[in-house]
């Protein structure tokens, strides 16, 4: 295909930047531009897969525009399986730009987004979820969405994808003998075997569609929600857990009045936690806003800490706020643990705590002397949402995929349900429409629409 070129490294000051040239003649236009230092390379071909130092020149013009590193990749043993040449140039966007400038004006194209890894797919080194998982591992925040990542691109996804599509298609195959020689005594399936085989594929694709909160929880982290009365210590208990100075904490009621949200990790997971104004009847419209605000921390959490104040023990107030997470993993935080006299007053406390919250898990802490809070990061840990890490990679599909397999298992739902009531040749049209999608997936069959719309959200020059 025609030769494309774009800069491949980011935006901004950096010590090295990236040209790259893929297609046909990129290995001419550049030998037309670069002077390799070695006297042996000076005519004739460059050596290829190595990095050779040399400068770079403008068309037409003496002298050159930076000293570079020039890596030359023949087809077919290249990330696109075109001719690619790398120009490696000094960081900063300007030199990158005059390189990229000097291929362009050789009439080569400027690529467009994704294009070299959209080559990549059209040219059969990788598959359509492989190509995404590209684009997965360059936006990756978490450990959890680089490992789906890397397992996608190492093609665990399309392996298991198509496995299934197999078994959807020899079924096709097995009711396409049905209705080919019906009434004539041949190998026919019965409505048993073919109800048992739907339903271990219908099981199968909701396997995959399970559990995608558990995706939010690895791609964003777990939502955590400190609560509580005003004056609680719940700011105080945000800065003990960020071990920093985050959020403002006073004596005087009502100072934090908008969400703060800070990221920490517990246990390898991502957690982020947010502090909130404290719920009570308001004292101005901007209190309100806040108070509002934290109701809805309240309902978005995956985890609520609920912050009562130990030392004056559990009050009507916060009973009510406890109703505004009925049915959430909640847990209870009794501070100011350092203001109780003994033992004695903390079993008190603790057995006051578990009559007004019998189901929630509890722990006794001091925001102010950090007494307790690592039991209290023990119990977080215990309460948090969790997956296995096997079983993790198969939550964080994008949204084309689970749409894809949405609508496989819609169509295999629909064939299950109408065994015995319908002709053949309308459960196969269900595992036609099952076993397209579960293609698109991979890529094996997808319409060109699809591959542009795939692409089009890569950044220019991958
Ligand atoms: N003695 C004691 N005071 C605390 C503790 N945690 C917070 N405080 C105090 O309680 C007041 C309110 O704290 P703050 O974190 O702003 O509470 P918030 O309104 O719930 O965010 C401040 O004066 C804090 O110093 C604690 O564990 N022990
Ligand atoms: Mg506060």
């Amino acid at each position: 295909m025609e030769a494309i070129a774009a800069i491949a490294t980011g935006t901004g000051m950096a010590g090295i930047g990236i040209v790259r040239v893929s297609g046909e003649g990129a290995i001419a236009v550049c030998r037309r531009l670069f002077r390799p230092r070695n006297q042996r390379w000076q005519q004739g071909d460059l050596p290829a897969r190595r990095m050779i130092l040399g400068h770079w020149c403008e068309p037409g013009k003496e002298g050159w525009i930076d000293e570079v590193m020039l890596v030359i990749m023949p087809a077919p043993h290249s990330y696109t399986r075109e001719d690619v040449v790398e120009i490696h140039c000094h960081g900063g966007r300007l030199v990158a730009e005059k390189i990229l400038a000097g291929v362009l004006a050789q009439g080569v194209r400027l690529a467009g987004p994704g294009e070299f890894t959209k080559r990549a797919f059209l040219n059969g080194r990788l598959d359509l979820a492989q190509a995404e998982a590209v684009l997965s591992i360059i936006t990756a925040e978490s450990e959890g969405c680089l490992a789906a990542a890397q397992r996608q691109l190492a093609g665990d996804l399309s392996r298991q994808i198509r496995s299934l599509r197999d078994s959807i298609v020899a079924l096709q195959a097995r009711l396409a003998v049905a209705i080919d020689y019906a009434g004539e005594d041949i190998t026919e399936i019965s409505d048993q075997q073919l109800v048992d085989q739907l339903s271990a594929i219908d099981r199968e694709l909701a396997g995959w569609l399970a559990g995608s909160d558990y995706g939010r929880v690895i791609r964003d982290g777990v939502r955590m929600t400190i609560a509580g009365r005003p004056n609680v210590g719940k700011s105080s208990l945000l800065n003990r857990l960020l071990g920093e100075e985050r959020a403002i904490v006073s004596k005087i009621a009502g100072t934090t009045r908008d969400t703060v949200a800070e990221w920490r990790y517990i246990d390898g997971m991502k957690c982020r936690f947010v502090d909130t104004a404290g719920i009570r009847a308001a004292g101005d419209e901007v209190e309100e806003i806040g108070v509002r605000r934290s109701i809805d921390a309240i309902a978005a959490a995956d985890v609520v800490i609920l912050v009562m104040d130990g030392s004056c023990g559990p009050t009507g107030e916060d009973m009510q706020i406890g109703r505004l997470a009925a049915g959430k993993t909640v847990l209870v935080v009794a501070n100011k643990a350092d203001r109780l006299a003994g033992d004695r007053q903390r079993e008190r406390l603790l057995a006051e705590v578990d009559r007004c919250w019998p189901d929630w898990d509890k722990v006794v802490v001091s925001a102010l002397t950090g007494q307790g809070v690592d039991q209290l990061l023990a119990k977080l840990s215990q309460v948090m949402p969790r997956v296995e890490a096997d079983v993790a990679w198969r939550l964080t599909i994008s949204r084309r995929h689970r749409q894809l397999l949405q609508q496989a298992g819609q169509a295999v739902s629909g064939a299950l349900a109408a065994v015995g009531n319908v002709p053949p040749e309308c459960l196969a049209v269900d595992l036609q429409t099952a076993s397209e999608a579960l293609a698109a997936i991979t890529g094996d069959r997808v319409g060109d629409d699809v591959i542009e719309r795939v692409f089009e959200e890569f950044c220019v020059g991958k």
